[in-house]
């Protein structure tokens, strides 16, 4: 026989197990809808909700990335690059240019300035490329870079805040050329701050002292003399697309 408590017991067990399911169940319904509701009232950023498409662009960050990684640029053997480079664009690298009092500004997301030498640069771990550098003219030519990864670059210089913004920008010393990168491929793999041209110094016409490589771009966003570097969540401008060339020029 049970006594009074077990029975009372049992009764109370069972009522549980029927009875949970039944709130947890409320409970979901409950958290769907509120959510529903509270998504609902969120302002819209282009016909999406901010929660939606903050979702969505983060999922666009992370695919762009992921693309852009996986995607390089073939790479040749040392022999196949030429010996007599080809020079094609001279904005920005007019006779006035002083390399003794040449420095690179990094304009930080903030606004306060990195005022750097090349040394700084030079100091850094250094990559090779070998690729074959198109320009949207219709040539392309197989030449040997040297310099710094810009992703190390902005690692080794803690541009942390900066790496997670949407674009970065470069231009000339006397700003006549300028160009605009997505982040993802300002950080690939091959994207080079290049201080050497076939194991040497850039010559002037190349963009010494400092310049980009950026093999899955077009020739156009390859600037010559870096003279400055920012950071923006927007589209920094951009000399060719101001003149209807496509912005990401990317191959
Ligand atoms: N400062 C500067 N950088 C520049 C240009 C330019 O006119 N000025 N032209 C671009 C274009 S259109 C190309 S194809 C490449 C050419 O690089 P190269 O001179 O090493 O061949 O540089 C790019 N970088
Ligand atoms: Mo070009």
């Amino acid at each position: 026989m049970k006594t009074l408590e077990e029975k009372t017991l049992s009764k109370k067990a069972i009522l549980n197990r029927k009875t949970i399911p039944f709130w947890v169940f409320n409970l979901f319904v409950l958290a769907f809808m509120y959510g529903w509701i509270w998504i609902h009232d969120q302002p819209s950023a282009e016909g999406v909700k901010q929660p939606l498409r903050t979702v969505l662009d983060k999922n666009e960050k992370f695919f762009n990335n992921w693309i852009s990684n996986a995607h390089k640029a073939k790479s040749y053997s040392l022999s196949a690059a030429a010996k007599n480079v080809r020079v094609n664009g001279n904005l920005g690298l007019g006779n006035d240019f002083d390399p003794g009092t040449w420095a690179l500004h990094v304009i930080k997301a903030k606004g306060d300035t990195v005022t750097l030498k090349l040394d700084d640069i030079k100091k850094l771990p250094k990559s090779e490329i070998i690729f074959d550098f198109k320009c949207i003219e219709g040539w392309s030519q197989v030449t040997h870079w040297g310099g710094v990864k810009l992703s190390d670059f902005m690692k080794a210089y803690n541009l942390n805040d900066e790496i997670a913004m949407n674009y970065i920008g470069m231009s000339t010393p006397d700003e006549e050329y300028y160009v605009g990168i997505d982040m993802p491929s300002a950080l690939h793999p091959q994207t080079l701050l290049c201080y050497e041209m076939n194991g040497k110094p850039l010559p002037m016409n190349q963009g010494y002292p400092l310049r980009l490589i950026i093999p899955v771009k077009y020739g156009i966003k390859s600037l010559k003399r870096i003279g400055s570097i920012y950071f923006d969540n927007e589209r920094p401008p951009d000399y060719w697309a101001e003149r209807g060339y496509d912005y990401f020029s990317g191959l």
